[in-house]
């Protein structure tokens, strides 16, 4: 077992895409595991692999009150079901201390693979749909803070950048 070194906001590396996993073996069960680990001690409701300095499409997701519902899923996309949209308070691992609202599809199929490496799919709603669709923009280089005003981006990098040098100095 072990905890896993987060990326920060801006770090370039988080805009790295990330390649599909071709083969779904022990060293891919293994990152599976160290992520979730490092999810749940932050704690978090989402992980991607890039956030973690992987490029390859994993993420893990547990939405529930008592880490009971993990789910790592391997390639993963979603297809919007319906035009319906929801507007949720997001935060991220990568980007400590930061929330704000983020509008996307409400209802959407996720398709992926397991961690036997077997084709899944399963329709999500609410916060397990926000939390999967986040978890894949990390995977494509994007951040939650992209779809915020460039003001708001501004002052985030400011604030996330004067943290970083404060704890270099400590
Ligand atoms: C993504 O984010 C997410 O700022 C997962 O200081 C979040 O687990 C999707 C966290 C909300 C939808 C809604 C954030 C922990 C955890 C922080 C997270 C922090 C400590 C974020
Ligand atoms: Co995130």
């Amino acid at each position: 077992m072990a905890k896993l070194n987060i990326l920060h906001y801006p770090d370039a590396r988080l805009r790295t895409v990330a390649r599909p996993i071709a083969v779904v073996d022990d060293r891919i069960r293994q990152l599976a595991k160290d992520m979730a680990e490092t999810m749940y001690d932050a704690p978090g409701i989402g992980l991607a692999a890039t956030q973690v300095n992987v490029h390859e499409r994993i993420i893990v997701v547990d939405v529930s009150d008592d880490q009971s519902d993990l789910r790592v899923l391997i390639n993963p996309s979603v297809i919007k079901l319906d035009d319906h949209t929801k507007v949720y308070q997001e935060g991220c691992l990568s980007v400590p201390g930061v929330y704000d609202e983020v509008e996307r599809p409400d209802r959407v199929l996720v398709q992926a693979l397991n961690l036997q490496g077997e084709p899944i799919q399963f329709e999500a709603d609410g916060l397990l749909s926000v939390c999967i669709q986040h978890e894949i923009d990390h995977l494509d280089g994007k951040v939650f803070v992209d779809y915020l005003s460039r003001l708001k981006q501004g002052r985030i990098q400011t604030k996330l950048q004067k943290e970083a040098r404060q704890k270099a100095v400590l």
